[in-house]
């Protein structure tokens, strides 16, 4: 190892120290000094000082070396490729021009949608879920993680609970009964929580072997054009979330990737950490990806104009053609720059031409497990610094490298077929990510919402979807402003997944009936079914079976069923024991005489009114 560098007079001190350094911890300050780091050991204190400090500085640069592929040179390298492109105002997709992507619009009930998921459903056992659960949640403005909230408080479902008990009902279907795999990014804020959040609850009855915990880590924060990485102050640098990205390195870095390959799997479904809607569109999007051997399905909606989340497109020029998904804040002066001076603008249909990306990804195998092995996961990175001055000389703040997943496809070649399926946005897409403030602010500049309330409301239209789909009379009640944020509240529909996962299924289980009003009706059970039922007015009907019952259930029914309380001022307020998840929503349900029936023994039953 050359150590010259350590006859610089800015690192005496480190040189003073330089004996009781490890020999790997010594090379590697060796390689940053190398890359014009020195100021990261500048000014040390003498041995004897601050020594707990000085180790815990350079265990932390060896972990940050080890945890990224090419190590913190490799990061400072990629870091100063793409500060210079951004410095020269680099356009990343110059000499593109946007064109529709191939797309399957499945957005209508119809006979394609139940051939494509006749088609995923036979696909069950050779699935694999892979949750992205690593952020923050900020713009919720939740304390805890976002997968331990509610996503309905008729009976106050977690997310993660409704995502487990959609595999355990996707398992229970498949031919072969295989565990579907479930992968989990975490982050260091996520982890813990995440995991203390499986354990208390027996891993929501998965088996704890098909769950794959991966927890991301940070990555450094730079300071300036030259990649110099920031300090909090010394013996510390600054660290930074690398992106929802991360899952492509952590899938292939763990051997997880191939291992489910090679177990079988030919699909992995992505999905975001609060999207409830998400497993509704599993069977007919695999259906999708197998019929059209689509390497990567974007799953979409139809986006609004303006609306923050990515535009799907196929990008064309310069020999090339891709399909991705263009973020929000480069769709329009890529619009601009190419095919309307106008920008991103609705079209006639009232709607961006561009589909709109929900991150829920259908990616296939075969051709993830190549593509990983040759980028060892590391996808199209970029930078985004906010400079204090026109040169671009300064930044206002330290920025770092960021990854999303949704840009794996910059990766493919000829040979890899992208495509997008467009669903009705209740059924694929109602992320939890504003608070309530927001949310109403949205609302009123004609937005989605993306809050806990709207993502309640499309919970339970999906639920009135598949009655309506299977021939019962579904009859809304009137929608009411709670907080600025518009609820539908009534017929209130949870038809857990152990009832159906495909449209199929809930036609073989309900025949005709009624429901309207503020009513409420919750099933939960494989062997339930609906003949002829009839709720209106305030009426709740709640029927659990355990595996092996058999419960037929008819009538009318009439009862006071559950009452929605909006919250006042003071139960919101942060002094208040009232649950956070309420408080994100505003509300919460009484129950004012719901009529609950469970049956935990098989046998044969039936529930009239
Ligand atoms: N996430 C991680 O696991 N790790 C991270 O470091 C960061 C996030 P955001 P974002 O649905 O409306 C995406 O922050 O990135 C997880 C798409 O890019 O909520 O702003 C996190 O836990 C955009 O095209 O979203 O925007 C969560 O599960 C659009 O589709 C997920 O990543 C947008 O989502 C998303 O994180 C949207």
């Amino acid at each position: 190892m050359d150590t010259a560098f350590l006859d610089n007079a800015e690192l005496a001190d480190l040189k003073a120290n330089w004996d009781t350094i490890a020999a790997n911890q010594q090379e590697l300050i060796a390689s940053l000094a190398a890359e014009g780091q020195v100021a990261l050991f500048a000014d040390w204190d003498a041995p004897g000082t601050n020594d707990d400090a000085k180790t815990t500085f350079l265990d932390s640069l060896v972990k940050i070396d080890g945890n990224y592929p090419g190590g913190l040179v490799g990061y400072i390298h990629n870091a100063r490729k793409l500060l210079a492109e951004s410095k020269a105002g680099a356009n990343p997709f110059e000499g593109l021009s946007p064109e529709q992507p191939e797309k399957v619009d499945l957005t209508e009930f119809t006979t394609d949608f139940e051939k494509y998921e006749a088609i995923g459903a036979r696909q069950f056992n050779k699935v694999g879920i892979v949750l992205v659960a690593g952020g923050l949640g900020e713009r919720l403005g939740y304390n805890g993680i976002k997968l331990d909230i509610a996503v309905e408080v008729l009976e106050s479902t977690t997310y993660l609970k409704h995502y487990a008990d959609n595999l355990l009902a996707l398992q229970a279907r498949s031919e072969s009964k295989r565990p579907v795999p479930f992968v989990i990014m975490v982050s260091q804020d996520t982890g813990p929580k995440t995991i203390a959040s499986l354990e208390t609850n027996n891993y929501f009855g998965l088996s704890k072997d098909q769950v794959h915990i991966l927890q991301q880590e940070l990555v450094p924060a730079i300071a300036d054009n030259d990649g110099a990485l920031a300090l909090q102050e010394k013996y510390e640098l600054i660290l930074k979330p690398h992106g929802h990205g991360d899952i492509h390195m952590l899938l292939h870095t763990s051997g997880v990737a191939a291992k489910l390959k090679a177990d079988g799997i030919e699909h992995l479904m992505f999905i975001q950490d609060t999207n409830g809607p998400s497993f509704n569109t599993l069977p007919a999007a695999i259906g999708v990806s197998v019929e059209n051997e689509y390497d990567f399905n974007s799953l979409a909606i139809r986006r609004k104009a303006g609306e923050a989340v990515g535009g799907l497109a196929k990008l064309v020029g310069d020999g090339k053609e891709f399909t991705l998904n263009v973020e929000y804040n480069q769709l329009d002066p890529l619009l601009r720059a190419t095919i309307n001076p106008e920008g991103d603008v609705a079209d006639e249909t009232g709607f961006s031409p561009f589909p709109g990306n929900c991150n829920t990804l259908v990616i296939r195998m075969e051709s993830y497990v190549r593509i990983l092995e040759a980028s060892q996961g590391i996808i199209a990175e970029f930078v985004n610094p906010k400079y204090s001055d026109e040169t671009k000389s300064a930044f206002k703040k330290p920025t770092r490298l960021e990854t999303m997943m949704q840009d794996l496809p910059k990766l493919f070649g000829k040979s890899e077929k992208v495509g997008v399926t467009i669903f009705s946005r209740m059924w694929s897409f109602s992320p939890n990510k504003n608070n309530v403030v927001d949310a109403a602010a949205k609302i009123a500049s004609g937005g989605p919402a993306d809050s806990s309330a709207t993502a309640e409301n499309d919970f339970y239209a999906a639920g009135r979807a598949r009655l309506a789909v299977a021939g019962m009379k579904v009859e809304e009640a009137a929608e009411k402003m709670i907080l600025g944020v518009p609820f539908t509240i009534g017929p209130k529909v949870i038809l857990r997944p152990s009832f159906a996962v495909t449209l199929d299924e809930g036609c073989d289980k309900v025949s005709g009936g009624s429901i309207s009003g503020e009513s409420t009706l919750i099933i939960d059970g494989s062997d339930i079914t609906l003949d002829n039922v009839e709720l209106s007015g305030s009426t709740a009907l709640v029927v659990k079976a355990c595996a092996g019952a058999k419960v037929i259930v008819k009538g009318a029914f009439e009862n006071a069923g559950f009452a929605l309380i909006e919250l006042t001022e003071q139960e919101r307020s942060a002094e208040s024991e009232v649950s956070e998840y309420l408080k994100i929503r505003g509300y919460k349900f009484e129950n004012k005489g719901a009529e609950i029936f469970e049956f935990n023994e098989p046998g044969d039953y039936t529930v009239e009114a």
